[in-house]
């Protein structure tokens, strides 16, 4: 059934609900020494390249490899278009990993073909602090599908995560495999109707027409919550101190230093955009919310090219409601262009969702620990983490 993945420490399908496994670590560290030295075995025609994403040149390469070849929607519709300045900051947290963004190219030709990363997390799993990877990006030029080069670039990251002492790392994907530590739902809400329809993301239902639909997703013109501005270098202390008491309430979730606040949440034009609510009183910081931008490519379609999409990121609030929040959130996308501002059903997201008028996606992500095993999957709403 899953020939790979029965070899790998991760919970399996059999072993769910079995109350004799203790939650941790499925396999103990070995010493670094006994990591394997050399890189695992590429098919003859292929080769290991570290992806140095400071290069222009080969960030491009991996842009293209991506937009070409990366995740699309269960009817082919549209496929993930992560821009290079995305991928640079996705990419490059404070104390990454160079040869943790791995490629794989024709000998012959140099062309890139493959890909897959990891970046450095420290995650909290109930009560344990976890150094882990976060692996992402997995990626296999089209042409070259169904050759068993996933499990290979898996053992390869794997390797290289090892040799700096870490020994577990989280990932998602919208396939089942074994076994999701959460499985969550995308939910979409329409900011811009008539295009969505056009380009056949969502449908106009039963009773419904255009003119009701503009009408229903309706926003106010400004912002409603007072104070409300864009976060600034200033705000880093006490955003880190919101979101670290924030996420603490989370079965799962990592944990943010200033440095990490700094490269995640500070605003980047097209990348993130991150709001913070300032008491006029007290000047406090009180409040805060965040989405990132990942456009989708409309595959064939004669008036549209991209889905400008939003998503949210981490939002915390104290003192102004939370679905209120996040309509300013709605306001502020709609008014920056954006067509959909998208949702998981994360940490406190469902209450708002309903509220705000967000639909249920026909996608989910599933969520995983590599190497660490909890006896049973948790519910979305138990989750601090997003990743990108
Ligand atoms: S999720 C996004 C994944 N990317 C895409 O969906 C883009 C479009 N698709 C492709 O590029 C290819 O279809 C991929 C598979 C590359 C996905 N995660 O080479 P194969 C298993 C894990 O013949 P291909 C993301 O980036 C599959 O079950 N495993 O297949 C997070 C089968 O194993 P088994 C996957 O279609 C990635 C084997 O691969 C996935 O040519 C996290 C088949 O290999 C998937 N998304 O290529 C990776 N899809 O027989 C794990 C298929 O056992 C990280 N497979 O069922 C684990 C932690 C590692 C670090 C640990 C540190 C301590
Ligand atoms: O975007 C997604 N679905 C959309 C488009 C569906 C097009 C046909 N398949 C969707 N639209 C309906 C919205 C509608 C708005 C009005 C109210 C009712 C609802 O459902 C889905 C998520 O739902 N996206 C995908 O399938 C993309 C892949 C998701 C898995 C990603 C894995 C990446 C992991 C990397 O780490």
């Amino acid at each position: 059934q899953h020939k790979f993945w029965e070899t790998q420490p991760v919970g399996q399908f059999k072993d769910l609900g079995d109350p004799s496994l203790p939650e941790g670590p499925i396999e103990p560290p070995t010493s670094l020494s006994e990591v394997k030295q050399e890189p695992y075995n590429l098919p003859s025609p292929y080769e290991w390249t570290v992806c140095d994403m400071d290069s222009d040149e080969i960030c491009n390469e991996v842009y293209v490899l991506l937009t070409n070849n990366y995740v699309e929607d269960d009817d082919n519709l549209f496929r993930f278009n992560y821009s290079k300045e995305f991928l640079r900051w996705g990419l490059r947290p404070p104390d990454h990993f160079r040869n943790w963004h791995i490629g794989v190219r024709v000998k012959s030709s140099k062309k890139l073909v493959a890909f897959i990363t990891g970046i450095p997390v420290k995650m909290r799993v109930r009560d344990e602090v976890v150094k882990m990877a976060e692996v992402n990006f997995l990626c296999v030029h089209k042409k070259l599908r169904s050759k068993r080069l996933a499990p290979v670039m898996i053992k390869e990251v794997t390797r290289r995560i090892h040799l700096e002492n870490i020994w577990q790392a989280a990932y998602t994907a919208g396939v089942l495999l074994p076994t999701p530590l959460a499985t969550c739902q995308y939910w979409h809400r329409t900011l811009n109707p008539k295009k969505l329809i056009d380009i056949g993301f969502s449908r106009l239902g039963d009773r419904m027409t255009m003119s009701r639909a503009i009408k229903l997703y309706k926003l106010p013109s400004s912002t409603v919550t007072t104070g409300l501005r864009k976060m600034e270098a200033r705000d880093v202390p006490a955003v880190t101190r919101l979101l670290s008491d924030y996420l603490g309430r989370f079965a799962v979730a990592p944990l943010f230093d200033d440095a990490e606040v700094s490269h995640w949440l500070l605003p980047q034009v097209n990348v993130v955009e991150s709001y913070v609510v300032e008491s006029s009183e007290s000047r406090e910081i009180t409040d805060f919310f965040s989405f990132y931008t990942l456009p989708s490519t409309i595959l064939n379609n004669p008036s549209y090219s991209v889905l400008k999409a939003a998503y949210t990121f981490y939002n915390v609030s104290t003192k102004t409601p939370l679905a209120q929040l996040m309509q300013d959130a709605l306001i502020v996308a709609k008014k920056n262009d954006y067509d959909v501002f998208n949702a998981l059903d994360v940490m406190e997201n469902e209450p708002f969702l309903k509220e705000l008028k967000f639909g249920r996606g026909d996608g989910q992500l599933y969520y995983y620990l590599y190497n660490y095993r909890l006896r049973d999957a948790i519910r979305p709403s138990e989750l601090g983490l997003v990743l990108l």
